[in-house]
């Protein structure tokens, strides 16, 4: 009868070592909004509001950080989602004619 217990008959025990096979992750985007002088404030919280789903409380104190700063992380995504909401805030900004701009960076 075969044992199904790894044993090399020499008396002594054989350890074994699993390892779970490591799926890589795929890496993450900071959506960062830049501060400029002419943007109205209402319109930056209109955007993260938009666009990015913040309650108008946050929206606004994340709007005076990129005020004050001069930038802020509004969100952190995937390659493709962070490629998107940049892609609509710059057209909502140029259809309104503000220089708002809006970047992405990656995650260390
Ligand atoms: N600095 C702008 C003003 O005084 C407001 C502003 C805030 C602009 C955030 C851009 O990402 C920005 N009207």
């Amino acid at each position: 009868m075969m044992s199904d217990t790894p044993d090399d008959g020499d008396g002594d025990t054989t350890v074994v070592t699993k390892t779970t096979p490591k799926t890589a992750k795929p890496p993450l985007y900071k959506v960062l909004l830049l501060n400029d002088d002419y943007t109205p404030m209402e319109f930056v919280v209109i955007v993260l509001e938009k666009f990015f789903g913040i309650n108008h409380s946050q929206a606004v104190e994340i709007m005076l950080t990129v005020h004050k700063k001069g930038l802020a992380v509004v969100g952190v995504f995937s390659h493709e989602i962070a490629e998107t909401k940049v892609a609509q805030v710059m057209d909502f900004a140029r259809r309104h004619q503000h220089p708002l701009q809006c970047t992405m960076e990656k995650e260390d």
